[in-house]
This record gives C-alpha cells, sequence and structure tokens, in this order.
C-alpha cells in the first residue's frame, strides 16, 4: 500500500490495537501508505528519534513525525475526506471522549489477560463487562456508534472487539451477555472491510500466540 505523493509511513506494531485505528482511519479515507513494523520488545534508535514515547502508532508525513492515535486520527480526519467525526463541535467532543473511553477498555483488556491470579481475572472480566454496559447506553442506534454512519469511535472500538474473537477462540466467554446492541455493533465492525484490512491475516495466530505466553490465569486457561 504505498503512495509517494502523499509520503506517508505508518510505523506499526502487529498486534498494536492503536496502530489499527490509523490504519483503519487511512483506509476509509482510500489514502495510500506504507507500513514500517517495529519490534517494541526491541526499539531501535530510528524509532526511538521518532517516537517521544517510545510507542506506537507514529505516522510520518513526509518528514514529521506525529505520534498518538487520537492525534494522528484527528490530523487525518482534517485534511482528508471523508470526515469520520461529526461536524458539531459538541458532538465531535463526545466521540473524542468515547475514543478515550475505548482507551481505557484497551486497559481492563490488559488487566484481563495479564491477570496472574483469578481473583484479578475476574475482577477484570467484570471491568470489561461493567464497560460495555456504559457502552450499550452510548450507542445510537444502527450498524455503528452514531448509527448508520461509519465514525472514528469505530476506529477505535474494532481492535477492541477484536481481542473477544481469541477469548472465544480459548473458551473464555460471557462478556456481551447484557449488551445486544454492542454484540451487534461489534458484528458489523467484524465485517467492515477497513477493519479487515486494517490487520495482517496472521494476526489471530499472532494474538493466539502473544496471549498463550503472558503465564497468566488466561494463558492457563489456554493450555488447559
Ligand atoms: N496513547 C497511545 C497508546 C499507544 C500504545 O500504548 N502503544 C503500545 C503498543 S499497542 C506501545 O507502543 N507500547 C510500547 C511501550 O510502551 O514501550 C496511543 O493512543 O497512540
Amino acid at each position: 500500500m504505498t503512495d509517494t505523493m502523499s509520503g506517508l509511513t505508518l510505523v506499526s506494531h502487529a498486534l498494536c490495537p492503536y496502530v489499527q485505528r490509523a490504519a483503519i482511519a487511512l483506509i476509509e479515507k482510500e489514502v495510500g501508505f506504507e507500513r514500517r513494523w517495529v519490534d517494541l520488545a526491541d526499539k531501535p534508535d530510528w524509532f526511538r528519534a521518532i517516537s517521544p514515547l517510545g510507542k506506537t502508532p507514529v505516522l510520518v508525513v513526509g518528514e514529521v513525525p506525529v505520534f498518538e492515535s487520537a492525534v494522528i486520527c484527528d490530523y487525518l480526519d482534517e485534511v482528508h475526506a471523508p470526515r469520520l467525526h461529526p461536524e458539531a463541535p459538541l458532538a465531535r467532543a463526545r466521540h473524542r471522549a468515547w475514543i478515550a473511553f475505548a482507551s481505557a477498555t484497551l486497559d481492563d483488556i490488559w488487566g484481563f489477560y495479564s491477570a496472574r491470579d483469578d481473583a484479578t481475572y475476574d475482577a477484570k472480566h467484570a471491568a470489561i463487562r461493567a464497560k460495555f454496559i456504559q457502552a450499550e447506553a452510548a450507542l445510537e442506534g444502527g450498524s455503528y456508534f452514531a448509527g448508520a454512519r461509519f465514525s472514528l469511535v469505530d476506529a477505535a472500538f474494532a481492535p477492541v472487539f477484536r481481542y473477544f474473537d481469541a477469548f472465544e477462540r480459548a473458551g473464555v466467554a460471557g462478556f456481551f451477555d447484557a449488551t445486544p446492541r454492542v454484540r451487534a455493533w461489534r458484528a458489523a465492525l467484524a465485517a467492515r472491510p477497513s477493519v479487515i484490512a486494517a490487520a495482517a491475516p496472521d494476526y489471530p495466530e499472532r494474538l493466539d500466540d502473544f496471549l498463550r505466553a503472558r503465564h497468566s490465569a488466561l494463558s492457563r486457561r489456554m493450555a488447559a
């Protein structure tokens, strides 16, 4: 996926959900970009030089590195059509707030798959369910967060939902029992071409391997 005119390079890690947000936005906008992959376990000097927080994603625009996924998505939304944020400032602020909520949900997911003991595992399972109950109340009806139109909130939640494919492959379920609208939202996002294209074809296997190697309560269940 290369477009030498736009000169965009998305510095990526294969499993990073924040990278997927930016990739989804780029694909939705049909903006060509290159990928540069980085090993976060062994960060090279070129990466440290362009990523002040040492994190992916970084979008290099020409010579200028832009970091933080929400900032990258806002930038892309300002310069490339179609708009994926609402036009009205208050609606846009609300969408940005729900993107932050998606990040907080990712923190709970990290806590869940990293939990060493069963008590923490159960507490994180409950915290994630509670997050989805909150999201259920915020959904406006229709396939996506704000109805029929795909937005950057959808780009933020699509990689959140991908983790549950892995958890379900491991026989761990129950996260969406009380949230039918979130369930339908998850299914709509999983079918969206930009979401499918944002991750590599071997993403499920890589994620399973990563989760299995965590030495966590979830890893033990996966091995059982
Ligand atoms: N707030 C950042 C979070 C990005 C983030 O946490 N990236 C992770 C990978 S998914 C990372 O690069 N971690 C490496 C590290 O913290 O050393 C964003 O939205 O871009």
